[in-house]
């Protein structure tokens, strides 16, 4: 049997934030000091939002403190109310943004393959209360965007789409966030492109973005006038400042994951029972995370084995997203979270493993990966 790999010397979790050199955010924080204006549309939230913009090819884009404040206040923008039919393999944050809007989730199964809502599943739950489609890109997977919208426009629902995992995906050549009457991006501290928290709205006219605005902040058109009883998710200065520092190194950082990830795709199939999670040729890959789905049967051991037995080689993986948001006490009486009524979902949650993909693991650190994987596969 072969000799067990080094364990790395440090813990190696999936994410590690992108961390612009310290001179550059000082730099960025050096104006802040200077024009004493810390949040509240200042200059670095404007200098992000209107970069954001360009760089997304997303001309209404509205920044926010956090990806699921965004969510809710696309809920409140597009006045959802009664249900809204959506995916259990997502993390939490997706059917809650729609508990907080007093929506109730309405789960609908998902495709095996393509792990995102299937539109076969979403027409036989359509009811008179149904108001939307909430749909998840997860991994930066797009979601089947065109049956979507025909089911959409044919009972005349708004789609929604949660793509805190899509920074930069494109599909057939446009930006993910060009689908769907609204697309929301995180920027928490572990995706790609991040502002410590922090997310957007994408929508598609001037006149939306105007209206969530006003609801991010607190519904105030001006001195005088509070129009739209709105909430605070405005992005501070420090966030907008760190943003700004980020997304000039995020082009060497995808770089460096793609390479990671095609390393991953060329040692991790050989293993048997494992396949890898893959965005369509039409997809470029966000790079946000990498799945493998391990297949109990043809695997030696299980998913869950092979979670706990990387801890030993201090590779800390994480099984996103397990458990299902439909088997969650807070939703597990709906009568569309009956797993009988969700099979892929099930098998899919079962599965997955998401492994570290960030630009310091490196080649060698990916490969240590694999060498991991691959001994706890191969033994006893
Ligand atoms: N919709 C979807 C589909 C989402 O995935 C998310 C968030 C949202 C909506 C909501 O967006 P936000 O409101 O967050 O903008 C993490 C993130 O906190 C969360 O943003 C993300 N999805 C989710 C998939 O992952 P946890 O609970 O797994 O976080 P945590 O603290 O366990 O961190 C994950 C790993 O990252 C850790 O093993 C260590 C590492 N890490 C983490 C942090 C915070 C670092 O190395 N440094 C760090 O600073 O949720």
């Amino acid at each position: 049997m072969p000799s067990a790999p080094t364990p790395f010397p440090e813990p190696v979790y999936v994410a590690r934030p992108l961390l612009p050199p310290l001179e550059e955010f000082v730099r960025e924080l050096g104006d802040i000091w200077s024009a004493a204006w810390l949040t509240n549309n200042g200059a670095k939230h404007v200098a992000l939002e209107q970069a954001l913009s360009d760089h997304l090819r997303a001309p209404h884009l509205s920044l926010f403190n956090n990806g699921t404040i965004a969510l809710i206040v696309a809920c409140r923008a597009l006045r959802l109310a009664g249900e809204v039919i959506t995916t259990p393999f997502t993390f939490p944050a997706t059917p809650h943004v729609l508990s907080w809007n007093n929506i109730t989730p309405v789960f609908a199964d998902i495709d095996p393959v393509s792990m995102t809502i299937d539109p076969a599943k979403i027409e036989p739950l359509i009811t008179a209360r149904t108001t939307a489609i909430l749909g998840v890109h997860v991994y930066g997977i797009p979601c089947q965007v065109d049956a979507i919208r025909t089911i959409a426009d044919y009972y005349g629902l708004r789609v929604i789409y949660d793509g805190a995992h899509a920074f930069g995906t494109e599909l057939d050549g446009q930006p993910i966030t060009a689908f769907g009457d609204v697309t929301m991006l995180s920027f928490h501290a572990t995706k790609l492109f991040h502002t410590a928290e922090g997310g957007a709205l994408v929508v598609r006219d001037a006149r939306l973005k105007h209206q969530i605005d006003l609801l991010k902040n607190f519904g105030i058109r001006n001195e005088e006038e509070v129009v739209l009883p709105g909430i605070n998710g405005k992005m501070t200065e420090l966030q907008a400042a760190m943003g700004l520092a980020v997304l000039r190194h995020i082009d060497t950082e995808r770089d460096a994951r793609a390479s990671i990830a095609k390393l991953y795709r060329e040692r991790l199939p050989a293993i048997n029972g494992i396949t890898c999670a893959d965005t369509p040729a039409s997809v470029r890959n966000s790079y946000q995370y990498f799945v493998i789905r391990v297949q109990e049967g043809r695997a030696r051991k299980g998913r869950d084995q092979l979670h706990d037995e990387m801890k030993r080689f201090n590779i800390f993986t994480r099984k996103y997203f397990y458990p299902l948001c439909s088997t969650y006490s807070c939703y597990s009486e709906l009568p569309s979270a009956a797993p009988m009524r969700l099979p892929n979902a099930h098998r899919v949650a079962a599965q997955v493993l998401a492994l570290p993909i960030f630009g310091a693991l490196g080649q060698d650190g990916a490969d240590r990966v694999c060498d991991a994987i691959d001994f706890v596969m191969g033994s006893a």
